[in-house]
């Protein structure tokens, strides 16, 4: 990897992220239960049974983490607070051992010299609130809020940046319309709210971090670029729609304070009473935006009901989730994100990487590589790009598909949880530190 961090605009900040149920080891330190660990033991759900139980046991090695992160020359950490370790129930009783956990987690950071950046949702839905609906309960953006003040009100004096909820096309489209994730609903009617409910929540627990005091809101949201399958306007429309669901509805709402005609078209009727009046909520004024990029689809119209499209076998170079490696879908959506919707403020890539089982991984430092080209060509085209945050520190729970697909700088063992950087951990280093 042939850069200096002179090859970026001063102050531009590298970091790598994870999230707790993917790391932690959620059965210790009196974590309540989770959607995900009723859908994981549901068969048919995860690869292999798997679930967030052992995880990396991150509970028990977090200096030993720390210290590669540290050792990694990364200026942030970003990482996410689990719901369930913090209240257990998801309402009422705090868990003074899950605090403990992120206040010495946070301290350890800024020992260390690394930047802490927290995001406060990341999946793992406490199960006494998911037996009551989930996100398809309105009452949601009231129980989010609550958790904030719990959470914040303990690390939110010493983190660098917070983030409410990441990706919400996952937690809404993927978990209640494609079923694919926790709790693994197919259903448009609980899709339209979940969908609505996450930006409500969003808007509320900024206005909490803000009345607290909490420095540096943002919001991370998920981007795929959308391709027609072909150049017909069946399948251009298509696509359009794909883009509408996937990206334009959640920086629609966050920045433009409205949802995109394409997709209201399908979701309006579905959409919770009053909705237009919570945009207020919603936009809740950001200091930055993150933008977690991975992939483009290949979409193509079908005669179904809205919205009518369909997936296409993805071509060219695939990464281990059968993903397209495209790194100029990085570069585009970080100038359109400037030019529709953000303008000056900063955009931090804060997800990016690839699973591989290639060890050691020249083919990580390439993706890496064009990846970082990309973000380079975008701020040349005037992006205000402050930051990149590879995914992920480790191998880990990568959700539905197990521990199979890796996505680490750091290999791990999952059966002695031994912790060995890769050649890519080592590119980095050598031009991070
Ligand atoms: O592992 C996930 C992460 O939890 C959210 N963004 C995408 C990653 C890779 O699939």
């Amino acid at each position: 990897m042939n850069f200096t961090r002179a090859d970026f605009p001063e102050g531009f900040r590298f970091g790598v992220a994870t999230s707790a149920y993917q790391i932690e080891g959620h059965a210790h330190g009196g974590a309540g239960p989770t959607h995900w660990d009723s859908f994981a033991a549901t068969p048919g759900n995860v690869v292999r049974f798997e679930n967030g139980a052992l995880a990396c046991d991150h509970y028990h090695r977090m200096d030993e983490d720390l210290d590669l992160i540290r050792d990694l020359g990364a200026d942030v950490y970003r990482f996410s607070t689990s719901w369930a370790r913090v209240m257990p129930e998801g309402r009422g009783r705090p868990n003074a051992e899950g605090l403990d956990f992120y206040d010495r987690l946070v301290d350890g950071l800024l020992e260390r010299g690394i930047d802490p950046a927290v995001t406060l949702y990341h999946w793992e839905m406490p199960q006494a609130l998911a037996d009551l609906g989930g996100w398809r309960n309105a009452d949601m953006p009231n129980w989010f809020a609550d958790y904030t003040e719990v959470i914040m009100g303990r690390i939110g004096d010493r983190t660098w940046s917070a983030a409410p909820i990441n990706e919400p096309w996952c937690v809404g489209w993927l978990s209640h319309f494609e079923g694919h994730h926790a709790p693994g609903l197919r259903d448009i009617r609980a899709t339209a709210r979940a969908m609505h409910h996450v930006l409500l929540s969003h808007g509320r627990a900024t206005q909490v971090m803000k009345g607290l005091g909490v420095s540096n809101l943002g919001a991370v949201c998920n981007f795929e670029w959308s391709a027609p399958a072909t150049d017909s306007p069946a399948d251009v429309a298509a696509a359009r729609r794909y883009d509408a669901i996937y990206n334009r509805f959640f920086m629609g709402g966050l920045f433009q304070g409205e949802y995109p005609a394409d997709a209201l078209e399908g979701l309006e009727p579905h959409l919770p009473q009053g909705w237009q009046d919570d945009f207020a909520t919603i936009q809740s004024p950001l200091d930055w935006v993150g933008v977690n990029y991975y992939t483009r689809k290949r979409v193509s119209a079908t005669n179904d009901p809205w919205p009518a499209y369909a997936y296409e076998p993805a071509e060219g170079p695939l990464t281990d989730m059968g993903w397209e490696i495209y790194p100029q879908g990085l570069q585009d959506f970080l100038t359109r994100t400037a030019r529709e919707y953000t303008g000056d403020l900063p955009i931090y890539v804060t997800e990016n990487g690839m699973a591989s089982t290639t060890d050691p991984d020249p083919d990580r430092i390439a993706f890496l590589t064009d990846h970082f080209n990309a973000t380079r060509a975008a701020i040349a085209e005037g992006a205000p790009v402050a930051g990149y945050f590879v995914w992920s520190l480790m191998d880990n729970f990568e959700w539905a598909l197990g521990y199979e697909k890796r996505f680490g700088l750091v290999h791990v063992d999952f059966e002695t949880l031994a912790r060995t950087p890769k050649a890519s951990y080592h590119a980095l280093a050598n031009w991070w530190r």
